[in-house]
């Protein structure tokens, strides 16, 4: 009778101690991921970058930091703009403090195992854009799980992207807009593919905020992926890997 209650006991001891360990797991994902959006939202340089170097130091996930950490911040911030709350100079330092941070985590996300690539992505923001840190993490993505890629940075002309195909014989172009006004350079782009007689030998990726699954469809596009995860999964299923 006394072994099984001790046996009890020690049953109830460890689940104790395992539900702890998960909640204080969670606690500190939790917090990590809030002081990180507040950093981004205070526009605070410094501060975003120690939080990421915080990130790196306990090992927690790079790409959870960046998507729910730094990009929840951007997205608040955004809003904030839009709605006239701050202004111009302090989105720009929101940005400067996740372009830093991001040069801190890109490094630690996690690697593809094969180290055969997958295939050759030319990959850029459409021409009259800037906003380019939403394709660099798709390029880190990209790159880290296989993929040759070759960036073209923001405020690609049409040409840039056409000739970079031509050049590295590319299997894909992944174009990224955060305009709406912008939007329309990925049809430009396709259209001279086209043009070129290029179009049957590369697939086409679309992405940014304001493009959809709709958007890819109408312009003729191959695919639209949602975020830098989603791209690893289309541009794999589009060249069958
Ligand atoms: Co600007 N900006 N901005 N901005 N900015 C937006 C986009 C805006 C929505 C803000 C707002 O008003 N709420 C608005 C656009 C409105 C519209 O067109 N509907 C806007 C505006 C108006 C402007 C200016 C015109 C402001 C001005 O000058 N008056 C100007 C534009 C200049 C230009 O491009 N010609 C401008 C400038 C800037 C900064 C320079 C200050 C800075 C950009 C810095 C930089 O990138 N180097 C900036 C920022 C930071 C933003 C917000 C706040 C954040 C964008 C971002 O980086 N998000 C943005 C508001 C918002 O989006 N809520 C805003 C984080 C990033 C991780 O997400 O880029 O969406 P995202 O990328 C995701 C997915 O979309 C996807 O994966 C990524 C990772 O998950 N994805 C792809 C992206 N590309 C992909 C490609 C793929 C696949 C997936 O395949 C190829």
């Amino acid at each position: 009778m006394q072994t099984r209650h001790r046996k009890l006991y020690k049953v109830i001891t460890l689940n104790f101690w395992r539900e702890a360990i998960v909640r204080e797991d969670v606690l500190v994902s939790e917090t990590i991921l809030k002081r990180l959006k507040e950093a981004v939202v205070k526009y605070d340089v410094e501060l975003t970058v120690e939080l990421a170097k915080e990130v790196i130091a306990t090992g927690f996930d790079p790409l959870k930091a960046i998507e729910q950490g730094l990009g929840e911040g951007l997205r608040v911030i955004g809003d904030e703009f839009e709605a006239g709350e701050i202004f111009l100079p302090m989105l720009m330092m929101a940005a400067q403090a996740v372009k830093e941070s991001l040069t801190i985590l890109e490094p630690a996300l996690p690697k593809g195992t094969s180290r055969k690539t997958l295939g050759k992505v030319v990959i850029g923001t459409v021409e009259g854009d800037i906003h380019d840190i939403g394709k660099t993490i798709v390029a880190a993505m990209l790159t880290a799980n296989g993929f040759e890629v070759y960036d073209l940075g923001c405020d690609t002309p049409t040409s840039k992207f056409v000739d970079k195909v031509k050049e590295v014989k590319a299997d894909i172009i992944g174009m990224s807009a955060l305009l709406t006004t912008t939007m329309t350079k990925m049809a430009e782009v396709i259209n001279v593919l086209k043009k070129a007689g290029l179009r049957g030998n590369v697939k086409v990726i679309v992405g940014g905020a304001p493009v959809s699954a709709a958007w890819a469809e109408k312009i003729g596009a191959d695919a639209y992926a949602e975020d830098a995860i989603a791209s690893v999964d289309v541009s794999k299923k589009l060249l069958d890997k």
